[in-house]
């Protein structure tokens, strides 16, 4: 079924409109729970909607209004991480958070119901989050022997703080969409039946404003935290804004041309 074209995902749900990619992780039997094969698909996904120029933003979600997602699905959990389809384990959700991370464009998470777990983790590695007033939010993964000590503690910390964090993560309480609200562990509460709506109108938004400054402020934001990855992404930009100007097409074009490049119109700014 994966490599199926006409029928490419069987745990998410791809869609695309107006400039806005909306994922969706389809296992509402289970919490939204992912599995490996979950998060193979939602990698695909989500490089899709890098790739795709007509894309602006991405919406993450669960369906249905009872869970964003509940974490690892843990029936699939053995001694080396997840196992599905495979017969050795793995931990591939936290490759997902590096590639949410890193995607140029803002990735907005839609919660109505649990995020909870890895599943919480996942929420916060988005750039904002909207939460239905049903949202609840917290970590598992002490009660069922698991913790996530990469992004899911030390996003955690920046997002809530230290005291919070450490709270969070050794009672495993549960906080309520105000509660989370007033943590700053959400963008902003809003009636369950207005969930999705609100969140168009924060994409509509974002879509009105310059992607290049979007671009930039998602990699600056990142860059401290994420060290020499985080720099590299926003070296990465700098060489991008370089190749759109005359002073860079000049050394491509006199190498092509076998002669020697004239940088000298162009200024040394202060
Ligand atoms: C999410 C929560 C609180 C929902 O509770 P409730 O009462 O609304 O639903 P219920 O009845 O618990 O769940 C409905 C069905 O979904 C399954 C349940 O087993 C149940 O199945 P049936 O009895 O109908 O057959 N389900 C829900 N979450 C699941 C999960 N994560 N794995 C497998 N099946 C799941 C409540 O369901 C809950 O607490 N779920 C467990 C949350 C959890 O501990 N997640 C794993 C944390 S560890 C992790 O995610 C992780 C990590 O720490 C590090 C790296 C990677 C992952």
């Amino acid at each position: 079924v994966f490599d199926d074209p006409a029928n490419p995902f069987t745990d998410i749900i791809y869609e695309k409109a107006e400039g806005i990619a909306k994922i969706t992780i389809n296992r509402p039997e289970r919490r939204n729970a992912f599995r490996p094969q979950t998060v193979k698909e939602l990698m695909r996904a989500f490089n899709d909607a890098r790739d795709d120029n007509s894309i602006g933003v991405i919406i993450f979600t669960g369906k249905g209004t009872k869970a964003f997602c509940s974490g690892g699905d843990q029936s699939f959990r053995g001694k080396e991480g997840y196992a599905d389809y495979d017969s050795f384990g793995r931990l591939n959700v936290l490759d997902l958070q590096v590639q949410i991370r890193r995607l140029p464009k803002p990735v907005i998470a839609m919660v109505a119901g649990y995020a909870v777990g890895g599943g919480h983790v996942l929420h916060m590695v988005c750039d904002l989050t909207i939460a239905a007033d049903n949202a609840v939010f917290g970590q598992t993964g002490p009660k069922v022997g698991s913790v996530d000590a990469g992004y899911g503690a030390s996003v955690m910390d920046r997002l809530v703080g230290p005291k919070r964090a450490r709270e969070m993560w050794f009672m495993a309480k549960f906080y309520n969409a105000v509660e989370a609200d007033k943590m700053g562990l959400v963008n902003t509460v809003v009636p369950l039946e207005k969930l999705e709506e609100e969140t168009i109108k924060w994409c509509r938004e974002i879509l009105r404003n310059s992607p290049m400054a979007i671009r930039v402020a998602k990699s600056a934001l990142n860059a401290v935290d994420d060290g020499h990855s985080g720099l590299q992404q926003m070296g990465g930009d700098a060489t991008l804004l370089f190749y759109g100007t005359e002073e860079g097409t000049e050394g491509k074009n006199a190498y092509l041309q076998r002669r020697k490049p004239d940088f000298s119109r162009f200024p040394r700014l202060p």
